[in-house]
Protein backbone atom coordinates (compact mmCIF):
# COMPACT_ATOMS: atom_id res chain seq x y z
CA UNK A 1 0.00 0.00 0.00
CA UNK A 2 3.07 2.49 -0.02
CA UNK A 3 4.34 4.28 3.26
CA UNK A 4 1.36 6.16 5.57
CA UNK A 5 0.75 9.49 4.52
CA UNK A 6 -1.88 11.02 6.47
CA UNK A 7 0.61 10.44 9.31
CA UNK A 8 3.01 12.16 8.04
CA UNK A 9 0.17 15.69 7.70
CA UNK A 10 2.40 18.76 8.32
CA UNK A 11 0.09 19.94 11.00
CA UNK A 12 -0.99 17.89 13.64
CA UNK A 13 -4.79 18.16 14.20
CA UNK A 14 -6.21 19.84 16.93
CA UNK A 15 -2.81 21.80 17.65
CA UNK A 16 -0.21 24.14 16.54
CA UNK A 17 2.37 21.45 16.29
CA UNK A 18 4.00 20.67 13.16
CA UNK A 19 5.93 17.29 12.84
CA UNK A 20 9.50 16.46 11.73
CA UNK A 21 9.20 16.35 7.58
CA UNK A 22 9.84 12.32 7.34
CA UNK A 23 10.83 11.05 3.90
CA UNK A 24 9.31 8.61 2.32
CA UNK A 25 12.61 6.63 2.14
CA UNK A 26 12.87 7.03 5.66
CA UNK A 27 9.69 6.13 6.82
CA UNK A 28 10.52 2.81 7.98
CA UNK A 29 12.37 2.16 11.42
CA UNK A 30 15.30 -0.08 9.41
CA UNK A 31 16.50 3.01 7.35
CA UNK A 32 19.04 4.52 9.53
CA UNK A 33 18.73 8.18 10.88
CA UNK A 34 20.80 8.80 13.55
CA UNK A 35 19.41 12.47 14.15
CA UNK A 36 16.00 11.68 14.15
CA UNK A 37 14.33 13.24 17.06
CA UNK A 38 10.78 14.28 16.64
CA UNK A 39 9.09 16.93 18.90
CA UNK A 40 6.62 14.81 21.30
CA UNK A 41 3.03 15.97 22.08
CA UNK A 42 0.15 14.37 23.88
CA UNK A 43 -2.87 16.65 24.33
CA UNK A 44 -4.45 18.15 27.06
CA UNK A 45 -7.33 16.45 26.52
CA UNK A 46 -5.07 13.04 26.87
CA UNK A 47 -3.02 14.28 29.81
CA UNK A 48 -6.12 15.02 31.31
CA UNK A 49 -6.49 11.73 32.83
CA UNK A 50 -10.14 10.65 31.01
CA UNK A 51 -11.57 7.04 31.61
CA UNK A 52 -10.40 6.18 27.84
CA UNK A 53 -6.92 7.30 28.29
CA UNK A 54 -3.92 5.59 29.63
CA UNK A 55 -1.47 7.07 31.91
CA UNK A 56 1.85 8.35 31.36
CA UNK A 57 4.74 6.17 30.78
CA UNK A 58 6.99 5.71 34.01
CA UNK A 59 4.22 5.98 35.96
CA UNK A 60 3.17 3.50 34.40
CA UNK A 61 3.63 0.38 32.32
CA UNK A 62 0.92 -1.55 30.37
CA UNK A 63 1.67 -5.36 29.02
CA UNK A 64 2.39 -3.93 25.45
CA UNK A 65 1.18 -7.03 22.75
CA UNK A 66 -1.29 -8.71 24.39
CA UNK A 67 -4.82 -8.18 25.83
CA UNK A 68 -4.07 -6.34 29.13
CA UNK A 69 -6.99 -5.76 31.62
CA UNK A 70 -9.75 -5.64 29.18
CA UNK A 71 -7.70 -2.97 26.72
CA UNK A 72 -6.55 -4.93 23.79
CA UNK A 73 -2.80 -3.97 23.41
CA UNK A 74 -1.98 -6.10 20.46
CA UNK A 75 -1.83 -5.50 16.22
CA UNK A 76 -3.55 -6.64 13.65
CA UNK A 77 0.32 -5.97 12.00
CA UNK A 78 1.79 -8.49 14.11
CA UNK A 79 4.80 -8.14 17.21
CA UNK A 80 5.46 -4.05 17.25
CA UNK A 81 8.22 -3.60 19.14
CA UNK A 82 8.65 -1.16 22.21
CA UNK A 83 12.05 1.11 22.47
CA UNK A 84 12.58 2.56 26.12
CA UNK A 85 9.06 1.64 27.43
CA UNK A 86 7.11 3.21 24.18
CA UNK A 87 5.70 0.98 21.37
CA UNK A 88 7.10 1.76 17.88
CA UNK A 89 4.10 2.39 14.84
CA UNK A 90 4.53 -0.59 12.99
CA UNK A 91 4.20 1.28 9.61
CA UNK A 92 7.51 3.69 10.42
CA UNK A 93 8.26 7.29 11.59
CA UNK A 94 5.43 9.86 11.53
CA UNK A 95 7.80 12.96 12.33
CA UNK A 96 6.08 12.95 15.92
CA UNK A 97 6.63 11.34 19.59
CA UNK A 98 4.43 10.96 22.31
CA UNK A 99 0.37 10.30 21.95
CA UNK A 100 -1.66 13.40 20.35
CA UNK A 101 -4.61 13.14 20.65
CA UNK A 102 -5.12 9.06 20.63
CA UNK A 103 -5.43 7.52 24.40
CA UNK A 104 -3.96 4.41 24.27
CA UNK A 105 0.49 3.95 23.72
CA UNK A 106 0.37 1.69 21.26
CA UNK A 107 -2.55 0.16 18.68
CA UNK A 108 -5.98 2.10 19.67
CA UNK A 109 -8.82 0.26 18.06
CA UNK A 110 -11.59 1.31 16.63
CA UNK A 111 -14.41 -0.38 14.43
CA UNK A 112 -16.01 0.77 10.89
CA UNK A 113 -19.50 0.05 9.71
CA UNK A 114 -19.83 0.51 5.96
CA UNK A 115 -23.89 0.55 5.53
CA UNK A 116 -24.80 0.22 1.60
CA UNK A 117 -27.53 0.41 -0.62
CA UNK A 118 -27.59 0.16 -4.65
CA UNK A 119 -28.91 3.92 -5.62
CA UNK A 120 -32.15 3.87 -7.64
CA UNK A 121 -33.76 6.44 -9.54
CA UNK A 122 -37.70 7.16 -8.92
CA UNK A 123 -38.82 3.95 -10.43
CA UNK A 124 -36.43 1.87 -8.41
CA UNK A 125 -34.27 0.84 -10.83
CA UNK A 126 -30.75 0.20 -10.24
CA UNK A 127 -28.74 3.42 -11.07
CA UNK A 128 -25.46 2.49 -13.68
CA UNK A 129 -22.49 4.91 -14.06
CA UNK A 130 -22.12 6.66 -17.48
CA UNK A 131 -18.26 5.98 -17.24
CA UNK A 132 -18.02 2.55 -16.02
CA UNK A 133 -21.59 1.08 -16.98
CA UNK A 134 -22.01 -0.07 -13.46
CA UNK A 135 -24.66 -0.54 -10.59
CA UNK A 136 -23.87 2.80 -8.43
CA UNK A 137 -23.95 1.87 -4.30
CA UNK A 138 -24.21 4.43 -1.65
CA UNK A 139 -22.72 4.32 1.84
CA UNK A 140 -24.07 6.16 5.01
CA UNK A 141 -21.32 8.72 5.19
CA UNK A 142 -20.92 11.37 8.28
CA UNK A 143 -18.93 14.04 8.29
CA UNK A 144 -16.53 14.67 11.19
CA UNK A 145 -16.89 17.39 13.64
CA UNK A 146 -12.72 17.48 14.31
CA UNK A 147 -11.43 18.31 11.07
CA UNK A 148 -14.81 18.69 8.18
CA UNK A 149 -13.98 15.40 6.00
CA UNK A 150 -16.47 12.94 5.21
CA UNK A 151 -16.08 9.35 7.00
CA UNK A 152 -17.16 5.98 7.71
CA UNK A 153 -18.95 6.35 11.03
CA UNK A 154 -16.80 4.57 12.99
CA UNK A 155 -15.44 4.54 16.51
CA UNK A 156 -13.53 2.62 19.50
CA UNK A 157 -13.92 -0.63 21.06
CA UNK A 158 -14.39 -0.06 24.40
CA UNK A 159 -12.61 -2.29 26.77
CA UNK A 160 -13.89 -5.59 26.30
CA UNK A 161 -16.32 -4.41 24.26
CA UNK A 162 -17.35 -7.00 21.36
CA UNK A 163 -16.65 -5.45 18.17
CA UNK A 164 -20.10 -6.98 16.46
CA UNK A 165 -21.49 -4.27 18.99
CA UNK A 166 -19.11 -1.43 18.33
CA UNK A 167 -19.88 -1.49 14.89
CA UNK A 168 -23.83 -1.02 15.89
CA UNK A 169 -23.65 0.81 18.86
CA UNK A 170 -21.15 3.54 16.70
CA UNK A 171 -23.71 3.56 14.00
CA UNK A 172 -26.21 4.36 16.25
CA UNK A 173 -24.51 7.03 17.87
CA UNK A 174 -23.09 8.18 15.06
CA UNK A 175 -25.84 8.06 12.11
CA UNK A 176 -29.12 8.05 13.71
CA UNK A 177 -28.42 9.80 16.73
CA UNK A 178 -29.25 7.04 18.90
CA UNK A 179 -27.76 8.69 22.24
CA UNK A 180 -30.24 11.88 22.03
CA UNK A 181 -33.35 9.71 21.75
CA UNK A 182 -35.76 8.65 24.40
CA UNK A 183 -35.12 5.47 25.55
CA UNK A 184 -38.11 3.75 23.68
CA UNK A 185 -36.92 5.00 20.27
CA UNK A 186 -33.77 3.84 20.91
CA UNK A 187 -35.17 0.51 21.59
CA UNK A 188 -37.10 1.19 18.30
CA UNK A 189 -34.20 1.99 16.30
CA UNK A 190 -32.19 -0.91 17.52
CA UNK A 191 -35.11 -3.57 16.35
CA UNK A 192 -35.01 -1.82 12.98
CA UNK A 193 -31.14 -2.52 12.78
CA UNK A 194 -30.40 -5.49 14.38
CA UNK A 195 -31.26 -7.41 11.55
CA UNK A 196 -29.09 -5.99 9.41
CA UNK A 197 -25.76 -6.13 11.87
CA UNK A 198 -26.77 -9.44 13.22
CA UNK A 199 -25.95 -10.79 9.91
CA UNK A 200 -22.08 -11.21 9.64
CA UNK A 201 -21.44 -8.70 7.39
CA UNK A 202 -18.53 -8.94 4.60
CA UNK A 203 -15.30 -8.25 6.82
CA UNK A 204 -13.47 -5.22 4.46
CA UNK A 205 -10.18 -4.44 6.51
CA UNK A 206 -8.41 -5.55 9.74
CA UNK A 207 -5.58 -3.61 10.23
CA UNK A 208 -3.68 0.14 10.47
CA UNK A 209 -5.60 3.28 10.13
CA UNK A 210 -3.71 5.48 7.81
CA UNK A 211 -5.19 8.30 10.41
CA UNK A 212 -3.98 12.36 11.07
CA UNK A 213 -3.59 11.53 14.63
CA UNK A 214 -1.14 8.76 14.55
CA UNK A 215 2.36 9.34 16.37
CA UNK A 216 5.64 6.96 16.66
CA UNK A 217 3.98 5.12 19.64
CA UNK A 218 0.02 5.61 18.92
CA UNK A 219 -1.67 4.29 16.09
CA UNK A 220 -5.20 3.69 14.77
CA UNK A 221 -6.37 0.32 14.07
CA UNK A 222 -9.55 -0.80 12.64
CA UNK A 223 -12.12 -3.51 11.70
CA UNK A 224 -14.33 -2.50 9.06
CA UNK A 225 -17.41 -4.53 7.77
CA UNK A 226 -19.82 -4.10 5.14
CA UNK A 227 -23.78 -4.37 5.76
CA UNK A 228 -26.23 -4.53 2.61
CA UNK A 229 -29.11 -3.49 2.54
CA UNK A 230 -29.51 -5.53 -0.87
CA UNK A 231 -33.66 -4.74 -1.28
CA UNK A 232 -33.11 -0.90 0.07
CA UNK A 233 -35.76 -1.67 2.85
CA UNK A 234 -34.09 -2.30 5.63
CA UNK A 235 -31.92 0.48 6.88
CA UNK A 236 -32.44 2.59 3.74
CA UNK A 237 -35.92 3.28 4.95
CA UNK A 238 -34.26 4.91 8.88
CA UNK A 239 -34.26 8.89 8.54
CA UNK A 240 -30.50 9.72 8.96
CA UNK A 241 -29.44 12.05 11.93
CA UNK A 242 -25.92 13.12 12.56
CA UNK A 243 -24.78 12.24 16.57
CA UNK A 244 -22.03 12.60 18.73
CA UNK A 245 -18.63 13.53 16.49
CA UNK A 246 -20.86 13.55 13.38
CA UNK A 247 -22.07 16.97 12.03
CA UNK A 248 -23.76 15.46 9.11
CA UNK A 249 -24.84 12.32 7.80
CA UNK A 250 -25.89 10.88 4.36
CA UNK A 251 -26.09 8.72 1.83
CA UNK A 252 -23.08 8.92 -0.53
CA UNK A 253 -22.52 7.45 -3.96
CA UNK A 254 -18.91 4.98 -3.63
CA UNK A 255 -17.13 6.99 -6.63
CA UNK A 256 -13.17 7.03 -6.61
CA UNK A 257 -12.86 10.80 -7.11
CA UNK A 258 -14.72 11.31 -3.47
CA UNK A 259 -12.05 12.36 -0.62
CA UNK A 260 -12.44 10.66 2.50
CA UNK A 261 -10.98 10.41 6.01
CA UNK A 262 -7.56 8.71 6.74
CA UNK A 263 -7.54 5.71 4.53
CA UNK A 264 -11.07 5.50 4.16
CA UNK A 265 -11.64 5.25 0.58
CA UNK A 266 -9.85 1.99 0.25
CA UNK A 267 -12.05 -0.05 2.50
CA UNK A 268 -15.15 1.57 -0.01
CA UNK A 269 -12.75 0.46 -3.12
CA UNK A 270 -12.90 -2.91 -1.47
CA UNK A 271 -16.55 -2.90 -0.80
CA UNK A 272 -17.12 -1.59 -4.54
CA UNK A 273 -14.70 -4.66 -6.06
CA UNK A 274 -16.40 -7.40 -3.77
CA UNK A 275 -20.61 -5.74 -5.19
CA UNK A 276 -18.85 -5.71 -8.70
CA UNK A 277 -20.10 -1.77 -8.29
CA UNK A 278 -18.96 0.96 -10.02
CA UNK A 279 -15.68 2.70 -8.06
C1 LIG B 1 -10.44 6.16 12.21
O1 LIG B 1 -10.98 6.91 13.29
C2 LIG B 1 -11.19 4.85 12.23
O2 LIG B 1 -11.17 4.26 10.94
C3 LIG B 1 -12.56 5.25 12.72
O3 LIG B 1 -13.39 5.62 11.64
C4 LIG B 1 -12.31 6.48 13.59
C5 LIG B 1 -12.44 6.22 15.07
O4 LIG B 1 -12.13 7.36 15.82
P1 LIG B 1 -13.22 8.36 16.37
O5 LIG B 1 -14.30 8.49 15.30
O6 LIG B 1 -13.78 7.76 17.62
O7 LIG B 1 -12.51 9.66 16.59
O8 LIG B 1 -9.07 5.97 12.37
MG1 LIG C 1 -18.45 7.74 18.05
MG1 LIG D 1 -16.38 8.32 15.42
Amino acid sequence: AGPHVKSRCPQYPGSNIKRLSVPDDKVDWTQKWPEYEPVSYTAPSVLNNPAWADPDIGSFSPKFNTVDGGVDRTSFEGSYKVENGKPLNPCGRTGLAGRGLLGRWGPNHAADPIVTRWKVDVKGAKVHHSDSKKPVLQFVSIMRKDCGEWAIPGGMVDPGEQVSLTLQREFSEEALNSLSSSPAERAKTHQRITNLFKSSGFMVYKGYVDDPRNTDNSWMETVAVNFHDDLGNSVSELPLEAGDDAGQVQWVDLDSSFPLYANHSHFLEIVAKERKAHW
